[in-house]
């Protein structure tokens, strides 16, 4: 099983500013932990980081036929992207969204997800734990 874990703007950043609202720890560290919950399952991944929107609709196209799921947590353009919408319902690959805050208990404009529309879960509010239950989700899902 191969998953594709996507993060949008500005996670690479995580770490140097709003620790009360992300946490204090680093992009880097974030990396870590999903390598090392991928790999106590068994499963083959790849990382992949942008600050592009266009950039994050190519790489959901070119998982068609490579990955299995995706987990993805899109960061702002999660409240305005219809291209990555479109791309996760184009390629039909399962996919899992995540937010390491709670966007539904912060400000009006984050309540609303294009990508949930797409996602076969959404998991907001769990810091770096919600990659893992992302993970957990798809193995159970694609099994
Ligand atoms: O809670 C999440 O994971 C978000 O997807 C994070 C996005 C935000 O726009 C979404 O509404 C919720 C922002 C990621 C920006 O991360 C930063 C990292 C360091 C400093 C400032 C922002």
């Amino acid at each position: 099983m191969k998953l594709l874990i996507i993060n949008g703007p500005n996670l690479n950043l995580l770490g140097l500013r709003e620790p009360d609202i992300y946490g204090n720890r680093s992009y880097e560290s974030l990396c870590a932990f999903i390598g090392d919950a991928c790999k106590a399952e068994g499963i083959e991944y790849k990382l992949f980081q942008s600050n592009h929107e266009g950039a994050i609709v190519d790489e959901i196209q070119g998982a068609y036929g490579v990955f299995d799921g995706i987990v993805i947590n899109p960061a702002a353009y999660t409240h305005t992207s219809v291209a990555i919408l479109d791309a996760l319902k184009a390629v039909e690959i399962p996919a899992a969204e995540v937010h390491l805050s709670d966007i539904n208990s912060r400000e009006e404009f984050r309540r609303h997800s294009y990508i949930s529309l797409a996602a076969k879960i959404t998991i907001c509010g769990k810091g770096f734990e919600g990659y893992k239950e992302a993970i957990l989700f798809l193995k159970d899902y694609l099994k």
